[in-house]
């Protein structure tokens, strides 16, 4: 049995029901992510996107950190938007380092490998295709370099707040004393702007959340009805967790590869979690992960941070 479908079936049988958002991305997925961050609710992007802009060299010196040599290992890639002006500088300083690039989508690592030493001539580009931890293994197997390991676009808040704990000591459990890692959070702020950014007018959210149910429909056979299910964002203050469910309109009956889920009406499946962190929360972290925070790079709104941490 393929694990998707393994995943999906065990996580509906689970009460509450819920499903993985790390399937929420096949191509469709993909596209309306993209559509999510270009609408004017979802605010990370462009403050994550500030940051690497208008703070390029000051977030390039303190990631050289006097290294000779080193890796700059991006876990879940992309297409580097962001890290591109971080590279450039880094190219720019004479820094001596190997862009590794980690992405799931060998389409991606193949794009990244050919366009980026012709966009930022000198760069040496080492991809990496497949999980993030795997990889990591690799990337010391290839060398025994210093790493410099980013995760961005604030990817650790789909963790819930036990699980960021415990993937940052898994992080640190494959660095060496005096590694570094750079790690974006989204931070707390309005509740309002937070739960818009997660409620978008035009809808982009609401179809990238149905969009799981289509798959399943469409890769494992499944007979989802999706206009029978609400989107239902949520954003808790207290907590920092904004969360998000689908709403079963009414008493249902859904088979998947030939198991059968009943759904009572206003039963819900959780989607995702996007885990909002005050500052002193990422220095916590950072402290009960075996790291110290170096330093914090925010937006000018104080909205996002990468934040800096070394072993
Ligand atoms: C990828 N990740 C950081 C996004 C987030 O903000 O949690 C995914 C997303 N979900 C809904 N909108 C965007």
């Amino acid at each position: 049995m393929n694990q998707f479908l393994k995943e999906v079936l065990h996580d509906l049988n689970q009460t509450p029901k819920t499903l993985n958002s790390k399937y929420f991305y096949d191509g469709k997925g993909d596209k309306l992510f993209q559509e999510i961050m270009d609408c004017p609710e979802y605010y990370p992007t462009n403050c994550e996107m500030e940051i690497f802009r208008e703070h390029t060299e000051s977030l390039a010196t303190t990631l050289k950190n006097g290294f000779n040599t080193f890796d700059l290992v991006e876990m879940g890639a992309g297409d580097a938007t962001k890290s591109s002006f971080l590279l450039k500088e880094l190219v720019d300083m004479q820094a001596d380092f190997t862009y590794m690039p980690i992405d799931i989508s060998s389409a991606m690592i193949a794009h990244l490998e050919e366009s980026l030493p012709g966009k930022i001539d000198g760069l040496k580009v080492e991809g990496l295709n497949g999980e993030y931890f795997e990889m990591l293994d690799k990337a010391n197997q290839i060398s025994s370099r210093k790493k410099v390991v980013m995760l961005l676009g604030g990817n650790i808040g789909n963790e819930t707040p036990q699980n960021a704990l415990d993937f940052c000591r898994k992080i640190r459990s494959c660095l060496q004393e005096g590694d570094l890692v750079l790690v974006g959070f989204d931070l707390k702020k309005n509740p309002r702007t937070i739960l818009a950014a997660y409620n978008d007018a035009a809808g982009f959210t609401r179809d990238f959340n149905l969009n799981l149910l289509h798959r399943i429909n469409n890769e494992l056979g499944g007979d989802f009805d999706t206009e029978q299910f609400e989107h239902y964002p949520t954003y808790d203050p207290a907590t920092g967790a904004c969360k998000s469910y689908l709403v079963s309109r009414m008493d249902q009956e859904v088979n998947i590869s030939g198991q059968k889920f009943i759904f009572k009406e206003n039963e819900f499946i959780f989607m995702e979690i996007s885990q909002k962190y005050s500052l002193g929360e990422t220095e916590a972290i950072a402290t009960n992960t075996g790291f110290k925070t170096v330093m914090h790079f925010m937006d000018h709104k104080k909205w996002f941070v990468d934040t800096v941490w070394q072993c």
